[in-house]
Formats: C-alpha cells, structure tokens, sequence
C-alpha cells in the first residue's frame, strides 16, 4: 500500500453521509446505494489511508410517492426536502474542516450537495472547480425533459436555472457558475439541452473528445488552473463508467470510460492534492450484479484518496 502525502484535503477527517433516495429518478433503487457502498467497504477503505472516518448514518426524509410529472417536474417537494437537509448536512461537516462524501442517492442530490459546498468556499474564500463525471449533461429544464425527472435537472439547477426552491438552497443563485464545472464522459445530451450546454459556455469533455485526445490530455484541461486555494469537489455519476463494468445503475449508456481511464481520472486528481468533497451516486443495487459495481466504486476511490500501484516521485 502506498499513498501520497498529500492527495487529497482530508486533515480533519472524513465523512460519510447515506442519503438513500431515488426520488429525481426514473427508475427506483438508487435508495439502497448507501447500504452497498457500506457493505462494499467504503469507510474500511479510506480508514486504511490512516484518516479518522465517520460515517454519519443516513438522512431521512419523504418516501418516493411514485407520481408523474407536475408543471414539468416529478416530486419537485420531496426533491426539496431531500437536498435541504443534504446541504445542511454537508455545509456543517465542511465547516467542520471534514471532508464529505455523499453517498446517494440519484443525481438530483447533486444539488444540495454542491449548493453546500459553494457556500463553503464562499465563507473562507476558496475558489471552486466541480468536476462532473457522468454519461448525460444533467442540464435539463421543466421545458427541455421528456420525463421530469429531476436527475437529469440538476446542473442547470446549479446555475441558476430551475425552480426557485431548489436554486436557492445554498443562500445564493446561482449556486455556482458555468466556469467553476467541467463535465467528463458525456455521451447521451437531449437535443434541446445541447443549445443550452452550448450557451452556458459550461466545458465538456465528451467520449468523441477522450476518444480522439485521451483520458489523460481531457483530464489536464480539466484539472488545469488549480491552485492551493481551489476547493476540488468530485460528482461521481456511476453511470460514467461503461455498462460493462458497472452494470449496476438505472440510465446505462454504452461506450463509457474502461477501467484504467477511469482509474488514471481519479490518480490524477490524487495527484493535485486538492480533492475536498465528493459525491458517488445513482448507483442501483436492484440493477447490479452481486454488487460488483458498488466494489468498483469504491476501488475508484481508493485511487482518488491517493492508493497507487508504485511508489511515485512527487
Ligand atoms: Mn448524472
């Protein structure tokens, strides 16, 4: 086992916070990710790195009431309740010098997650880079969704574009801005939401730009510009990852990152030092098969807390 020194801004400690609910998603399941990260080991594996973690238990809040869409929105009110109490929960582990992981959860958490975060680094005065590993662009609007799941929203939520109660949760809209984002993996965008991508400005690195540059030139844009204040926040979408290999998530879409691109991702934000929060969610225990996808995540976060085959220079 080796570990850099310095791969991540854990001084104070871990901590894990379960939010089991798939209330943004389609399909249901995503409320069980918390107990399979547990029972693949996650806190077992960031102990070994000699950092105090706590796992927190898990929030509660409104049961999936299974409705179709509102005004363009499913659950909007669960949705709310679910990310405000995330964002309380992470914004007091943050000002507590702990480093938060969520562990969802689908994507629509995204939101109070992130909200908290960007308030952090607005109370000490960081600067914020997101990097947003997934298959879709999350920047859909009540206008744009086909299905209204908010799963799909909460990019644009981020930005300021979404409901008022959800764009607000962290005290100020937007929450971030397109620049502090960049999105890795992207393959599967609807065609309205590619304009507004488009116009936001917001940076993407889709499969056809790995595919052409490299994981390892995609990630050095995506890294570049970070500094010893940049607070480095990590929203691990398992949907990333292809099918293959992580078979346990609702929205799968093929020709995703391999194992290694998607191991040389987490070694080199290992490597900036900086990572400060992270969110690993949608993955769907009913969907995976003997929780393989589970171990995989967390064996991609043992990367990104610093384990690397050989001993490196720094
Ligand atoms: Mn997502």
């Amino acid at each position: 086992m080796t570990s850099h020194p310095s791969s991540h801004r854990a001084a104070g400690g871990v901590s894990l916070i379960g939010v089991p609910t798939d209330v943004g998603a389609g399909s249901l399941g995503a409320r069980m990710g918390p107990e399979a990260l547990r029972v693949a080991g996650i806190a077992q594996a960031i102990a070994q790195f000699g950092l105090d973690v706590k796992d927190c238990g898990n929030l509660s809040g409104p049961a999936n009431p299974g409705q179709p869409a509102v005004n363009g929105f499913r659950h909007l009110p669960e949705v709310v309740q679910w990310n405000q109490t995330l964002h309380d929960a992470m914004y007091a582990e943050l000002s507590a010098g702990r480093l938060p992981i969520m562990l969802g959860g689908d994507h629509c958490l995204g939101i109070g997650s992130i909200s908290a975060v960007a308030r952090h680094c607005r109370d000490t005065g960081k600067k914020l880079r997101v990097l947003w590993f997934d298959a879709h662009a999350d920047f859909n609007t009540a206008t744009l969704t086909p299905s209204g799941n908010i799963h799909g929203m909460p990019v644009a939520c981020l930005c300021g574009h979404g409901p008022q109660e959800l764009i607000e949760i962290g005290g100020h809209v937007p929450a971030i801005k397109p620049k502090d984002i960049r999105q890795i993996g992207i393959r599967s965008v609807d065609e309205g939401e590619k304009r507004l991508v488009h116009d936001m400005g917001i940076e993407v690195f889709d499969m056809r730009y790995i595919d052409e540059m490299g994981m390892r030139h995609a990630m050095e844009l995506a890294l570049a510009l970070i500094d010893s204040n940049t607070h480095l926040h990590v929203s691990l979408d398992v949907d990333f990852l292809d099918p293959t290999i992580a078979p346990g998530v609702g929205t799968t879409v093929r020709g995703g990152p391999t194992y290694r691109e998607a191991q040389l991702c987490m070694e080199m934000i290992a490597d900036t030092g900086r990572l400060a929060s992270l969110d690993v969610v949608e993955l769907n225990p009913a969907l995976d098969e003997r929780n393989r996808t589970a171990e995989l995540a967390v064996d991609l976060i043992e990367s990104l807390f610093g384990k690397s085959t050989l001993m490196r220079k720094a």
